[in-house]
Parts: C-alpha cells; sequence; structure tokens
C-alpha cells in the first residue's frame, strides 16, 4: 500500500491485494473515523486476505460532503472532458485487466475464465460506452437536455463486484453526477483497487467515494440527506427495506433485486444448443446471478430427454479452485450463501423433488457446492419460488404455450426469461406475453452495456445500460 496514509498496515498475502484497505474518500485512502476494520476472506480457501475498513455515520457524511463539494465543477465540465475521463478508467482497466480478475476471483469465489472473459471486459465496455454518450447528452431525447441529479449513494452485491460498480458509476459520471458507492462487505477488494485507477487517471477528489463495509454503512450510505438519487442492487428484502426508508424523501430511486427466471424449451428448439444455454443459464458464477435461468420449464414430450441429456453434461463440469483456468464451478461465495443453498436444497428433498447431483470431488478448505438438478418439482415447492442464488436447478414440465406462460409469470419476481424454439412467431407472442424486463431467445445471459437491464413486478424498477440507464440519473429539462 503505497497509498496508506495512516495506521501501519500488517504483511500482505498476495501481491495484487493490499494487507489493508482504508476508506477512499476525496480522492485519498485513510482511516475510518470507527478505527475499526474487518477481515475480508478467499471463499476459495477460507484463508484471510485482507482488512477492510468499517465505515461509521461519520465517515458516509465525510464521503458526502466530498462528493457534495466536487459537484459543481464536475458538473460544469464540458461532456467530452467528463468523457476524456472515462476513456481513460476504461483503459486503465484494460491495462490491469489480469491483476483485476484475479483479485475478483480470489475474494468472491468465481472461475477466473469467467472473471477475465467476462467481468473484466464488461466493466470496462461499460465505460467506454459511458465515454462516448458524456458529450452527447443533448441527443437522448432529441430537444431536450440532460440535467445531473447531484450527489448519487450507490449500494452494490457480491456477485459481481467490479461490474456492477461499473454499471453503477460510469452512468452517473458520464451524465454529471458524483458518487458514495458502498461494495458488498465479502467483496470489497476490487472497489478499493479502482479508486487507485480512479487516482491514475486523474479524476477530481470527491467525484467518486468508496465507503466499507455492511448493511450499517449501506443503510447511512441510502437515508444521506444529501443524497439525490440511490441506486441498489441487492436482495428484494433490503430493497423494499429502503424504498420505505427513503419514501418521502425526494431522492430518486432504481433498484434491481432478486430474480426466480424461467428457461423455457420447445420441443422443436435445438436440443444441444438450448442444454448449454440452461447449463449456462444456472451454472454460471455458481449460479449467483439475478437473472439465472432458476427454473426450466421443458415441454412434456422432451422432458426425459432433456433432463437425461443434463445430467450427462452436468457429469462433465468441473467444481473447485477458482483460480483453476479449467474450472466451470468456483466458490460459493460465503458461508452464509452457502448455507442458504444447503438449507433449500433440504426443502426440495423433503417436499418430494427428486435430486441429482453427479458425483464429484469438492476441496476440503473453501464453500462449494456440486450442480444440482431437481426434477418431479411442483409449482408450490419451496425451490420453485425462493431465489437459491446458487448451482441448482429446478425442473418443472408444461404442455401448451399458454401453460408456459402462466408458468413462467406465476413468480413474485421478473427480471429475465429465455425461450427455446425454431418457430419466430411464438418466440414473439411468448416475449410480448412474459412479465419479464428481459427475454433472451435461444441463448441466455448475454449483456450487452448498450441494452438496458432491469425488472417487473418485485424484481425491481429503473434500467441501467442503454440510453435509458442515462435517464436514470438525470432530469430530463
Ligand atoms: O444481500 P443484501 P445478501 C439475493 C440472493 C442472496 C440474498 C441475500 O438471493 O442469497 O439476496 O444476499 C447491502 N441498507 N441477492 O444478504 O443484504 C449489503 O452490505 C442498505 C440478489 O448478501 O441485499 C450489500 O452491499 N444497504 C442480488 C448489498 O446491500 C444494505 C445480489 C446487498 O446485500 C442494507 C445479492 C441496508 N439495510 C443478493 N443491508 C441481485 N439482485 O443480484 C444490506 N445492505
Amino acid at each position: 500500500g503505497d497509498l496508506w496514509e495512516f495506521d501501519p498496515a500488517p504483511e500482505s498475502a498476495n501481491p495484487y491485494i493490499d494487507p489493508r484497505y482504508g476508506l477512499f474518500i476525496n480522492g485519498k485512502f485513510g482511516a475510518p473515523k470507527s478505527r475499526k476494520y474487518f477481515d475480508s476472506i478467499n471463499p476459495g480457501n477460507e484463508e484471510k486476505l485482507t482488512e477492510i475498513a468499517l465505515a461509521g455515520e461519520a465517515d458516509v457524511n465525510a464521503a458526502y460532503e466530498a462528493a457534495a463539494a466536487a459537484f459543481t465543477p464536475w458538473s460544469k465540465l464540458p461532456g467530452a472532458e467528463r468523457g476524456k475521463y472515462l476513456y481513460r478508467i476504461a483503459r486503465l482497466l484494460q491495462d490491469r485487466s489480469r491483476e483485476f480478475a484475479v483479485a475478483e476471483t480470489i475474494d468472491g469465489g468465481k472461475p477466473i475464465k469467467e472473471s477475465r472473459d467476462f467481468d473484466l471486459p464488461m466493466a470496462a465496455a461499460h465505460f467506454f460506452y459511458h465515454a462516448g454518450w458524456a458529450d452527447k447528452l443533448d441527443y437522448v431525447t432529441p430537444g431536450r437536455t440532460l440535467a445531473p441529479l447531484g450527489v448519487v449513494g450507490q449500494v452494490i452485491p457480491w456477485n459481481f463486484p467490479l461490474l456492477m460498480l461499473a454499471w453503477k458509476i460510469a452512468p452517473a459520471l458520464a451524465t454529471g453526477n458524483t458518487v458514495v458507492l458502498k461494495p458488498a462487505e465479502t467483496t470489497s477488494i476490487t472497489a478499493l483497487k479502482f479508486a487507485t485507477i480512479l487516482r491514475d487517471a486523474g479524476l477530481p477528489p470527491g467525484v467518486v467515494n468508496i465507503v466499507t463495509g455492511a448493511g450499517e454503512t449501506g443503510k447511512a450510505v441510502v437515508t444521506h440527506p444529501l443524497a439525490a438519487k440511490v441506486a441498489f442492487t441487492g436482495s428484494t428484502a433490503v430493497g423494499k427495506w429502503i424504498q420505505h426508508a427513503i419514501a418521502g424523501s425526494g431522492k430518486k430511486l432504481t433498484l434491481e433485486l432478486g430474480g426466480k427466471a424461467a428457461n423455457i424449451v420447445f420441443d422443436d428448439a435445438p436440443l444441444d444448443q438450448a442444454v448449454e444455454g440452461i447449463v449456462n443459464g444456472i451454472f454460471f458464477n455458481q449460479g449467483h446471478v439475478c437473472c439465472a435461468g432458476s427454473r426450466l420449464l421443458v415441454q412434456e414430450s422432451i422432458a426425459d430427454a432433456v433432463v437425461s441429456k443434463l445430467k450427462i453434461r452436468l457429469r462433465s463440469l468441473r467444481v473447485g479452485d477458482p483460480l483453476d483456468k479449467n474450472t466451470d464451478i468456483g466458490a460459493i461465495n460465503s458461508k452464509q450463501q452457502l448455507e442458504k443453498i444447503q438449507g433449500l436444497v433440504e426443502s426440495g428433498v423433503s417436499e418430494g423433488a427428486e435430486l441429482y447431483q453427479p458425483s464429484c470431488s469438492l476441496p476440503k478448505k473453501g464453500f462449494y457446492f456440486p450442480p444440482t438438478l431437481f426434477s418431479e418439482v411442483s409449482q408450490s415447492h419451496r425451490i420453485a419460488n425462493e431465489e437459491i442464488f446458487g448451482p441448482v436447478l429446478s425442473i418443472m414440465t408444461f404442455r401448451t404455450p399458454s401453460e408456459a406462460i402462466e408458468k413462467a409469470n406465476n413468480t413474485p419476481y421478473g427480471l429475465s426469461a429465455g425461450i427455446w424454439s425454431d418457430k419466430g412467431s411464438r418466440v414473439l407472442k411468448m416475449a410480448s406475453e412474459l412479465r419479464a424486463g428481459v427475454v433472451w431467445a435461444n441463448t441466455f445471459n448475454k449483456f450487452d452495456p448498450t441494452s438496458p437491464f432491469g425488472g417487473f413486478k418485485e424484481s425491481g424498477f429503473g434500467r441501467e445500460g442503454g440510453k435509458q440507464g442515462l435517464l436514470e440519473y438525470s432530469n430530463l429539462i
């Protein structure tokens, strides 16, 4: 830590990771006023990685004051100047992508091939895309322009730590806002490393402030009087709490919450391609994906064939060391999340669904869970209704398209869905009837900064990405 200015730090366990991280406020790292730190561990082997500052209310307040002071000069910069910073940030992320991918994988448990090939390139792509918008805000809605809101408070989850940061920070900066962001407590490292990129990009102090901690710190971020807007991605329970907590405050709010997406496979689908899509839909990132295809709805006539192909495919998935380039399923992010998955899987067995897990040897240390299928699932089972957020697929069948729609929509969530069919007219009709923010056809888990992402119903509201995402950070004038 060349950035460390206060407390003496212990020895580092990893060359990519500082032994202790402070808070990043007003362009500098510093000790929290609370003087408290918490341990961050590697979920792949349960070893301690680093110590992270626990921001209290006074720290969050200092971050907001820095962001408020930075707002006027930042928002008055010509858009092209703001764009230059975003381009620089994007290029620095590309330059350091290997280091960031390794840190993301050690800290969060996701396979290195995913952090290397997905998280890092997508995070850079979000900064490039929004860099291009910064001087074109007059073109978002012809005849009108976008005015920034002020300071935005952002709280993000642990499943795509750096990518969720990019989804939040890039549009906020492009539109001229300043930021106070809190990463999730189990995955703060890449956000803190990102602060060094901001410094290297020469971003003016206070434009982005990173405060770390758990729920109490999150509460202080979302309820702060200086927050003009709150953007949250996380559990539905916390999203609802935030909505109540800031009701009437005048803060703008976007929520991106949980999901229970249906992947719907018709008998005319290209089956092998569908099986790959189903596997990717539920096992990508250990199933820690809000839009994961966690319910498979398969047409009855092909159900046996699809289930047996899936079982064969599952036997070839490699579960284990997240840093191994061949790993398909890495570590579950935390002990708490592992226990949640185990509990829901037990409920599936006790409620009468049929469990399939290929035999695989899991590492002795670390949080691991094998790829899991449940067939004979009924709509009343907990595993058909609750977000498991793990590598567990619940399989149900349908006979007609209308039955598929009814079952797919039979959930309080509405984030995404997938349709597999050779028939274009069927795909279009289904897509118009599915109550989901994203509908994929003959593919799954495809993302792009140009495409707005967000939910229906209890999956939240507001869109991230595309030009709709810019409107969430602006007043249209
Ligand atoms: O989420 P939390 P948890 C779902 C998934 C998972 C479950 C629980 O089903 O199993 O939620 O995960 C911060 N005010 N998703 O408990 O608590 C917290 O510090 C403000 C789906 O980890 O919602 C973290 O930064 N902030 C989801 C962030 O909220 C608060 C991704 C998310 O943590 C807060 C994550 C409060 N009162 C979990 N309490 C998705 N949509 O992808 C906590 N936080």
